[in-house]
C-alpha cells in the first residue's frame, strides 16, 4: 500500500496526491472503511486493476467541520471590510471554532481598496491586533508578499463567509489560477456559494484550501470551559480565577471579568464569548 493525501473531494470522487503524482481514487466500500476520508486526510491507497482505492484513513492531527478539512497547520480567516460588512460577531465565532480545534487562526481582511483610509472600521480591526491576533490587510491593488510568507511551506485552510473574497485571494496569489468568483450581492441574494467544494491548491511551496463560505456555524459540540481556555485574549488571566472550573460568567473572583473591566480584554470578544455560551446552554 502507498500513502497519499486527499486534495479534492467532489461528490464521492477523491483526488489524491502521491509524491508528485495526482490521480483519482475511490473509497473502499463503506463497511470496510471506518472513517470517510475528507480533504487533507492522509490515506493508504492500493491500485486495483485500473483504479486507485482508498483502503485506510490515517489518524487526524486536527479537523474542522465547517469547512470539512483535516490536518491543517493554520486557518486564514478571510473577512471583508465591506460587501459583506465586517462583523465581529461572525469573525469571533469563526476564531472560537478554529482555536477550539487547536488550529492557529490568521485573520485576513480583504477589500481594503473599497474603504477610505480613516474609516471607523479600522478601529475594530485594531481591536484584534491589540488582542494579539495575527492580522493581514489586503485588497485589490495591494501586494500579496506578506500573505505568501504566511502561507510558505504550510497547509492552510481559507475560511470565511460567502463573498469575503477567498477565491479572489487565491487567484491573486497565483495568476495561473482561474477560480470562479462572483459579485457578493448576487451570491448572497441567491443564498448560494460560488465555490462548492473544498480543494487544496499549491501556493508558495505550501498548500491552500479554498472552501465554500459557511451558511451557519454550530456550537453543539463545544464545552464552555474548554472554549474559554483556547481564546487567546483570556489565556493570561485564566490561572488567576478563584475557581478552577470558572467559566467567567457569574463566578465571583473571576480574573477574566476583572480584566474586561480593566480594558485588558476586549469587551466585544468577551461579549461574543458570553453569547456563544448562551447558545450552548440553549442547545
Ligand atoms: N474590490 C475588491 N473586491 C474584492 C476583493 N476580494 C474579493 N472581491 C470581490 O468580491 C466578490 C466575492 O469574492 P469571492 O472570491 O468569490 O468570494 P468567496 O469568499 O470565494 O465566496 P464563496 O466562494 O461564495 O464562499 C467578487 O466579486 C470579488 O471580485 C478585494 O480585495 N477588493
Ligand atoms: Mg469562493
Ligand atoms: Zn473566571
Amino acid at each position: 500500500m502507498k500513502k497519499a493525501r486527499v486534495i479534492k473531494l467532489i461528490s464521492n470522487q477523491y483526488t489524491i496526491l502521491m509524491g508528485d503524482f495526482i490521480t483519482l481514487a475511490k473509497p473502499m466500500g463503506k463497511l470496510r472503511l471506518k472513517t470517510s476520508p475528507i480533504v487533507g486526510d492522509f490515506v493508504r491507497v492500493e491500485q486495483l486493476e485500473e483504479h486507485w482505492v482508498i483502503q485506510d484513513v490515517c489518524e487526524r492531527e486536527n479537523q474542522l467541520t465547517r469547512p470539512t478539512i483535516a490536518n491543517v497547520d493554520q486557518a486564514l480567516v478571510v473577512t471583508s471590510l465591506v460587501r459583506p460588512d465586517f462583523s465581529e460577531t461572525l469573525l469571533d465565532r469563526q476564531l472560537f471554532l478554529i482555536m477550539y480545534e487547536n488550529i492557529k487562526p490568521v485573520i485576513c481582511i480583504t477589500k481594503r481598496d473599497l474603504v477610505a483610509a480613516y474609516d471607523p472600521v479600522f478601529d475594530v480591526v485594531d481591536d484584534y491586533i491589540q488582542s494579539g491576533y495575527h492580522v493581514l490587510l489586503t485588497g485589490f491593488g495591494y501586494d500579496v508578499r506578506e500573505i505568501k510568507e504566511v502561507l510558505r511551506d504550510k497547509i492552510t485552510v481559507l475560511t470565511g463567509q460567502s463573498g469575503a473574497g477567498k477565491s479572489a485571494l487565491l487567484n491573486r496569489l497565483d495568476a495561473s489560477f482561474q477560480i470562479k468568483t462572483q459579485e457578493t450581492s448576487r451570491a448572497l441574494n441567491r443564498g448560494r456559494h460560488t465555490t462548492r467544494h473544498v480543494e487544496l491548491h499549491p501556493v508558495a511551496s505550501g498548500w491552500v484550501a479554498d472552501t465554500p463560505g459557511f451558511s451557519a456555524l454550530s456550537f453543539e459540540h463545544i464545552d464552555k470551559r474548554r472554549l474559554s481556555e483556547v481564546i487567546i485574549d483570556f489565556q493570561p488571566y485564566l490561572a488567576q480565577c478563584r475557581f478552577r472550573d470558572c467559566v467567567h460568567i457569574n463566578e465571583p473572583g473571576c480574573a477574566v471579568k476583572e480584566a474586561v473591566s480593566d480594558n485588558k480584554i476586549s469587551e466585544i470578544r468577551y461579549q461574543n464569548y458570553v453569547d456563544v455560551c448562551t447558545l450552548i446552554d440553549e442547545g
